[in-house]
């Protein structure tokens, strides 16, 4: 069959620039006229430039509302553009890190997520679509503005509107368009990655835990890792179908914000806490975030998790052949896994908030773990964080050490200290005042003579060391990030961070970040 494709007239539309991962807008924004396609053929000029012609593409999402008439469009735009193949999964499902997997395991010129991660779905609630480059990972910032460049400027865009795109049925379909081959492979989201965690993890050893009494209770939030839970949990690992709950993917999430953290995967918590279960976990809607839960549903901080992770690498046969290259964290997450990496005189990289920073470290082989305290934790084995990854992780170090969650945690604080930590959301603020009190504090920390200040809360007093507004150079490619956040870094390596949230879909999020170092056992 062949088709042709047309050049239609557009506009720009204002505010498409990319956040901290990928346009996250209402579900409304979408579908208004031009935004999607705007956007969409904005990712493949400004994302793909000459390769664009003859490239590949792997197209994946959560399954929100919203999700397959965007699969279906950028499927017919990739065709008008030149694109030559594009993977898709089944029903357009495949969680971020699954893509993250498929774009490096097939080699492909990049892909298209189309997700708003933990942001709630639904009619009336958020989209998103995220561009990530040939090695899997989200687009760094010179790609993000090249993207937001072409969108401030485009005159048209390009689809071809007859052709029938069916991703409903695993297969190859091959048709001719505008005289060139286009292929779309909708392959079965879940064997790839699948496949690549029994090459990662000691299956047999999980297993093994699995099956000896130690229990299970895993929420998929009603997201895309349903499958996933049930494929490798399940099938493989032996978990009771009773033990993975919320695994249909649902356009909605089922009313729920799926979002794995005390508040919102509170009905995992509450049965957590009746003490039936050793050991607990929930994702997000897009499955690259993750929350571990011990027995009682003691809760372990995502920095805490990172720490413990790094300090028992050796569980994992994956880096038994990779080695551990180095570690790292984003700026507001705990320095906790700091210190193990001076115990073990690792490298221990700071970036700023957002997965892509470290993808370059990455490439360049010098990180091989790292985490967010949003709840993100992943390693070099594709470039995206990877909320399953890190369950099986966990496992592995469970089946290894033979302790539960909470002895682990615990001894890891009394070898290191504990950070104590804690982050407060001011959501939904108007975004003028939220701009200026960011432009007060910078005033404050800009004043060097605040430095050496003393601030007493309880009976403690912090004197402050270091104020100011982190700024990453990219120790790969000298690439400059300013403004990532305001640091009030205290004598004793306590801080307050303020910083604006870049994923919401509309006005401004405030978040602050509190940390202090404790190694006084009185106080563990
Ligand atoms: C995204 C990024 C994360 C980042 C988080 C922070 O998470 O992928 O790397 O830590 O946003 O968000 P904010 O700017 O709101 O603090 P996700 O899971 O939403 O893709």
């Amino acid at each position: 069959m062949s088709f042709s494709s047309k050049t239609a007239t557009s506009s720009p539309i204002e505010g498409q620039k990319p956040g901290t991962s990928g346009l996250r807008k209402a579900v409304k924004v979408y579908q208004t006229p031009h935004y999607t396609e705007n956007f969409v053929q904005s990712i493949l000029k400004g994302g793909l430039h000459d390769k664009l012609c003859g490239s590949s593409l792997v197209v994946g999402g959560d399954g929100r509302y919203f999700g397959k008439e965007a699969t279906e469009l950028i499927i017919r735009m990739c065709a008008a553009n030149g694109v030559s193949k594009v993977i898709v999964g089944l029903n357009g499902l495949m969680s971020t890190p699954a893509v993250s997997c498929v774009i490096r395991k097939y080699q492909t010129d990049g892909g298209i997520i189309l997700t708003a991660s933990h942001n709630p779905g639904g009619p009336d609630a958020d989209f998103g679509i995220k561009f990530n480059t040939s090695n899997g990972g989200p687009a760094p910032e010179n790609v993000t503005n090249s993207i937001f460049e072409f969108s401030k400027s485009i005159g048209e865009y390009r689809i071809c509107p007859d052709l029938p795109v069916c991703i409903e049925n695993i297969g190859s379909s091959v048709v001719q368009v505008d005289g060139s081959d286009f292929t779309v492979e909708v392959i079965d989201p879940v064997s790839d990655y699948a496949e690549y965690m029994k090459t990662i993890f000691d299956f047999g050893a999980i297993k093994e835990l699995m099956s000896s009494g130690f229990t299970v209770l895993v929420d998929a939030m009603n997201g895309v890792m349903g499958p996933y839970a049930k494929r490798v949990l399940g099938e493989e690992l032996g978990a009771p179908d009773s033990s993975l709950v919320n695994c249909i993917p649902k356009e909605d999430f089922g009313g729920k914000h799926p979002d794995p953290n005390l508040t919102y995967a509170a009905d995992l918590v509450n049965e957590m806490a009746k003490g039936q279960h050793d050991f607990g976990a929930a994702f997000d809607g897009d499955g690259d975030r993750n929350m571990i839960l011990g027995k009682k549903a003691f809760f372990v901080t995502p920095s805490d998790s990172l720490a413990v992770l790094a300090d028992n690498l050796d569980c994992i046969p994956y880096f038994k052949t990779t080695g551990i290259k180095g570690l790292a964290r984003s700026m507001p997450t705990s320095g906790a896994v700091d210190r193990v990496a001076k115990s073990k005189n690792l490298n221990c990289f700071e970036v700023p908030t957002g997965w892509k920073f470290f993808g370059n470290l990455m490439d360049a082989g010098c990180l091989s773990l790292c985490g967010e305290e949003s709840f993100g934790t992943g390693s070099d084995h594709i470039r995206e964080k990877d909320g399953l990854w890190a369950v099986l992780a966990w496992l592995s170090v469970l089946a290894n050490t033979k302790v539960t969650v909470e002895e682990s945690i615990k001894q890891h604080w009394n070898r290191y200290g504990r950070n104590f930590y804690t982050r407060y959301d001011y959501e939904n603020c108007e975004s003028a005042p939220a701009n200026k009190m960011m432009e007060d504090l910078n005033a404050f920390v800009a004043d060097k003579s605040n430095i050496g200040k003393s601030f007493t809360s309880g009976d403690k007093t912090y004197k402050l060391a270091t104020a100011d507004n982190f700024c990453y150079t990219d120790p790969v490619d000298c690439s400059l990030s300013k403004n990532q956040g305001i640091r009030l870094i205290f004598a004793d390596d306590s801080r307050i961070i303020f910083r604006l949230s870049g994923t919401g879909s509309s006005g401004a999020t405030i978040r602050m970040y509190i940390e202090g170092y404790e190694n006084d056992a009185a106080y563990l």
